[in-house]
């Protein structure tokens, strides 16, 4: 079933915190053709402060952005994808006494900090894709479990803040450190539910990679994306990117939890992984780490009509910080590529936006496909390559025009 017909639906919705309006989306709002059954609708909400977004569900927030949200390499903060694992969502007044405690049994000391006195450390910036592991598990044959994420689950913003290893040096760490573990203000309704805390291998927290950001596309980050700061951990997928944080520990054992023992987790050795996360690895499984290499076509739109006089294909393309190499295209169903053009270079963890002009001649339907390959060699399959939890869905994706 072509996205494009999926049923949609336009209602109010009463919640108690907030009255969400929802959108008639029009036609452009949904390209990827979700296999039948997968979604029985898409709606556009509009959440307080966003662009209508396609709703996932409510409790927990979860929407993700249309497509004509990837139209700019930069993705607007009011179009930003929203993901939550736990019902219990902070409100900004909540949050207005914020601070953050940074200790652990492998840490020198606890150190307390305001926004403040993060302010007062050197800040750094840096462009970088935060993509959900799942993004794209809606379009998973067969499908699997979980958040049915169509093509938008993922942004790419400038965020702005401080390295956590500056963070991490003034409470200190010490010798038997082994990873670095974050939490945030949300938590879940019935006790029952782990909370949601998240670590990552301590050489990647004192490389200076990893960022504690409270600004994102030169704004103060939006409550759903993680006010007043979250942490950015450029090149990996978003699950490690902690909104609202309040509690930074130094660990001197594995973290064990749900979320880190039993989900995002890949079957091992399967995906390329430069950064491994060796004191998570187990037998079977890995965490999944990086983001790999992928590519979106954001025109034209699935089933548009194009002119014979020739049509420009533009998209996007991104890996986990390897940089892209090349993007071909085909206008063939894959018998003959092309390389595209690239354009600007935000960095080599953001998109990187690429073009192609398709020469005139060309009638009927033709199927157009793009094929990014990253510095690595690294290049998307045209085989899905299926793993339990719908994770790292980078399939050569096609789109059908009509030229004439
Ligand atoms: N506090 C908190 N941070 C979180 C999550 C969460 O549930 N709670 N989800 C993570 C996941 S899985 C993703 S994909 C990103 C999504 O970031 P966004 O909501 O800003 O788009 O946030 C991450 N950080
Ligand atoms: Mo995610």
């Amino acid at each position: 079933m072509p996205a494009q017909s999926l049923n949609r639906r336009s209602m109010l919705l009463g919640t108690g915190a907030a009255a969400l309006l929802a959108h008639r989306a029009g036609a452009a709002a949904l390209n990827p053709a979700l296999p039948a059954g997968t979604r029985e609708e898409a709606i556009t909400v509009v959440l307080p402060g966003k662009q209508p977004l396609i709703k996932l569900s409510w409790r927990p927030p979860n929407y993700e952005t249309p497509l004509e949200g990837f139209t700019t390499p930069l993705t607007a903060n009011n179009q930003f994808f929203v993901r939550y694992h736990l019902a219990n969502v902070p409100t900004e007044a909540e949050l207005a006494n914020w601070s953050l405690t940074v200790g652990g049994e492998a840490a020198g000391s606890e150190v307390k900090f305001s926004l403040d006195d993060l302010k007062g450390l050197p800040v750094s910036e840096v462009t970088a894709v935060c993509q959900c592991s799942g993004n794209r598990r809606g379009l998973f044959s067969p499908h699997v479990p979980g958040v049915q994420w169509g093509i938008g689950a993922m942004g790419n913003a400038v965020w702005r803040g401080v390295k956590l290893s500056d963070v991490l040096a003034k409470a200190g760490v010490k010798p038997g450190a082994v990873e670095v573990a974050f939490r945030g203000a949300d938590g879940p309704v019935v006790e029952a539910t782990p909370v949601f805390r998240k670590s990552i291998p301590l050489d990647r927290a004192l490389d200076g990679s990893v960022l504690l950001a409270w600004e994102m596309n030169g704004e103060k980050l939006p409550i759903w994306n993680g006010f007043p700061v979250r942490v950015i951990v450029p090149g990996w997928t978003g699950t490690y990117w902690i909104k609202h944080v309040t509690r930074i520990d130094v660990l001197a054992k594995p973290l064990d939890n749900f979320w880190m023992a039993k989900a995002y987790r890949v079957p091992r050795g399967v995906f390329p992984a430069t950064q491994p996360f060796v004191t998570q690895d187990n037998e079977k499984t890995s965490p999944i780490t990086e983001i790999i290499v992928n590519s979106l076509i954001t025109a034209p739109l699935d089933g548009a009509a194009v002119g014979a006089a020739g049509f420009t294909v533009r998209g996007l393309a991104w890996d986990g910080g390897q940089g892209i190499a090349k993007v071909d295209v085909s206008l063939d169903g894959g018998a003959n590529w092309d390389a595209a053009a690239l354009g600007e270079d935000l960095g080599r963890f953001a998109f990187r936006p690429w073009s192609f002009a398709a020469p005139a001649g060309r009638t009927g339907s033709l199927t157009v496909l793009a094929r990014a390959t990253n510095a690595a060699g690294a290049v998307q399959p045209a085989k899905l390559v299926a793993n339990p939890a719908g994770y790292h869905h980078n399939v050569i994706a096609a789109i059908t025009v009509t030229a004439g």
